[in-house]
């Protein structure tokens, strides 16, 4: 080519930019600054081009672990995490993961590549053809698709605020094949980005109702605060200390609102859950939801006694979901914890010391009776031993996350292992899925820089097992234990037709999961008492190497179901 016209065509480029720098420069104005992912048509060069520009893009085995390493990015960060995939079978891929961080109140962006409209809405066939907007809609806060360059900019906007602002979410962002190669001017382009400002802008309770809740818990004699993942999520640390403090009310933390106020301080009510819950009169939730995890706040697990409930949330819709909400408290919860610590003034008399005093009775008592089963040494071991050893690990490691999936061993671990500080905990979340594990620690430390214990059922381990490799990959601080005890629950079913397939609750006995881990250049360790367990996990979280540990756990130990036994419906025909 003659130089005038390469340098022509040089000066023209300069002045050009496409949908692919769009996107990437729409997301670095915003702070969007990871990306979780698996490549290929037609987001290859996306990837490869975000890696260029600074972005740390997270190259993942499949894409549901990608959405849920995203989802739990928003979590920690209240950022929306970004998800990035192919059209079709890699969206849906990663719709569970939509779903499960909008049904948990995760901020996240689900951004996938489409195919042709034209062709996909004639229905003629094309590479992958799907109308991924249609099917996304049900399953998030908001779905938006951006069909032309300039848009691009307002459409990461929209997705950006409809992720974090009111009760956070997932949302879907569709962008189609031909938009990523459009060009338009570099003038416009830049013109046409926008940096969204407090996208989640702070909402104030009404003074009337921070009144009445104040005014509800004053006349309690045996109130409780509980605590749940919203309360987390809010980053409000501080508040929420203090108005748990100057309240002088024993406090109750859900799974992931566990660390919040260390599980050790005098007013955590956790080992007596059953006993506060029954006897409570009074009951303030804060960014907790009357789901089934609280028996809908309902029945027999909520006692006889009349409650009143005050409840602290973002969203009006959720008061009065399952019972009367006596005073409802709506905002976020910064505010709203602020403006009733405020309210309470300087003469705010403590709750009924007899029944701070029952409670830690309780307590102690639940305490001590755990207290041996924790140190036993047994081999194989059963959950207490190892977990037992696991616990002490978190105490002098407080700064570690702990993921936390599988049945026995999530119902278990979340009983057994104190947490020391907010949202250092991460698990399987209101729907209890089992598979968040591996993109859950990839994502706490990628964003925190903190090293991670995963403690896995080996089933739960299985859903997302493949990304071992990436935490090799990325030599990423995290330490695997699988508990396993060949299968579902137990390791011990019979098949009940005499067959020779095995049951549909266990697999391979005496699987070694640490050699999956060797497979990719990781550390594997096969551990067979509490003591190994300890000696090896300390050693791994020292050395900061991807790790994983094969805990060999009695295949009779575990209970049907972990804890929620009652939830799983059995045929009273049927012999087992
Ligand atoms: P848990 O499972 O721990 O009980 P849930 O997920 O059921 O917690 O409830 C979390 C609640 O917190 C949701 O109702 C959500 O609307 C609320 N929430 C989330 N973020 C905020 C916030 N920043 N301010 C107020 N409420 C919030
Ligand atoms: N699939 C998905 C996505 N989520 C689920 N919760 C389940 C299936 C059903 N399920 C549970 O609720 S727990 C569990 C399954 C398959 C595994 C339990 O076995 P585990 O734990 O090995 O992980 P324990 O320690 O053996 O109980
Ligand atoms: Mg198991």
């Amino acid at each position: 080519m003659a130089e005038a016209a390469l340098k022509a065509e040089v000066a023209e480029t300069q002045d050009l930019t496409d949908g692919f720098s769009l996107v990437i420069d729409a997301m670095k104005l915003n702070g969007l600054n990871t990306i979780y992912g698996v490549p290929g048509i037609p987001i290859t060069d996306l990837g490869r081009h975000a890696q260029a520009a600074g972005i740390r893009v997270l190259s993942f085995r499949h894409e549901q672990n990608a959405g849920y390493a995203a989802a739990i990015a928003g979590f920690l960060t209240k950022k929306p995490g970004v998800c990035l995939t192919v059209s079709a079978p890699g969206f849906l891929n990663g719709l569970t993961a939509l779903a499960h961080a909008t049904t948990n109140c995760f901020p996240m962006i689900l951004v996938s590549g489409s195919s042709e409209r034209e062709i996909v809405d004639l229905q003629q066939g094309d590479y992958e053809e799907m109308d991924q907007l249609a099917i996304a809609k049900p399953l998030c806060k908001a779905a938006y698709r951006v069909l032309h360059a300039q848009d691009i900019g307002i459409g990461f906007a929209r997705a950006i605020r409809a992720a974090v602002s009111g009760r956070p979410g997932g949302v879907y962002l569709d962008l189609p094949a031909k938009l990523f190669a459009q060009v338009i001017g570099a003038d416009a382009g830049a013109k046409s980005l926008v940096k969204v400002i407090d996208a989640a802008p702070a909402q104030l309770p009404a003074p009337a109702a921070v009144k009445r809740a104040l005014d509800v818990l004053k006349a309690a004699k045996r109130p409780l605060i509980i605590l749940g993942k919203g309360a987390a999520y809010a980053q409000a640390d501080e508040a929420i200390r203090a108005l748990v403090e100057k309240s002088g009310v024993p406090f109750l933390p859900m799974s992931m609102a566990k660390g919040l106020l260390p599980d050790t301080h005098a007013q955590c009510a956790g080992a007596a859950r059953s006993t506060v819950l029954k006897d409570s009169d009074v009951v303030m939730l804060v960014g907790a939801r009357l789901n089934w995890l609280l028996s809908h706040g309902k029945g027999k697990a909520w006692g006889e006694a009349p409650k009143k409930f005050i409840q602290v949330d973002i969203e009006p819709k959720e008061m009065d979901s399952n019972v009367e909400i006596a005073a409802p408290v709506v905002g976020d919860i910064g505010s709203c914890v602020s403006a009733l610590l405020d309210a309470m003034g300087g003469s705010w008399s403590k709750a009924p010391a007899d029944w701070m005093g029952a409670v830690t009775a309780k307590r102690d008592e639940n305490v001590a009776k755990m207290a041996p089963r924790l140190m036993n040494n047994k081999s194989p071991m059963d959950y207490h031993g190892a977990l037992g050893a696991l616990r002490t690990i978190i105490k002098e490691r407080p700064d570690a996350i702990l993921v936390n999936e599988g049945a026995n061993t999530l119902d278990l671990a979340r009983g057994v292992i104190d947490m020391y500080k907010p949202r250092k905990r991460l698990d399987v979340g209101t729907w209890g899925v089992m598979g968040v594990g591996m993109g859950s620690a990839i994502a706490a430390a990628v964003e925190t820089g903190h090293p991670v214990l995963a403690i896995e059922g080996d089933s739960a381990f299985g859903f997302s097992g493949m990304e071992v490799e990436t935490i090799c990959r990325y030599q990423l601080p995290v330490c695997v234990v699988i508990f396993n005890n060949d299968g579902i629950y137990r390791g011990t079913d019979q098949n009940a037709s005499g067959g020779k397939d095995p049951a549909p609750t266990v697999f391979v006995k005496g699987s070694r999961y640490d050699k999956m881990m060797e497979a990719f250049g990781g550390t594997g360790v096969n551990a067979t008492t509490p003591d190994d367990l300890k000696r090896t996990v300390n050693a791994a979280m020292d050395s900061g190497k991807p790790t994983l540990i094969n805990a060999v756990i009695d295949p009779a130990a575990g209970s049907e179901s972990g804890r929620i036994g009652n939830l799983n419906p059995q045929s009273k025909l049927r012999k087992k």
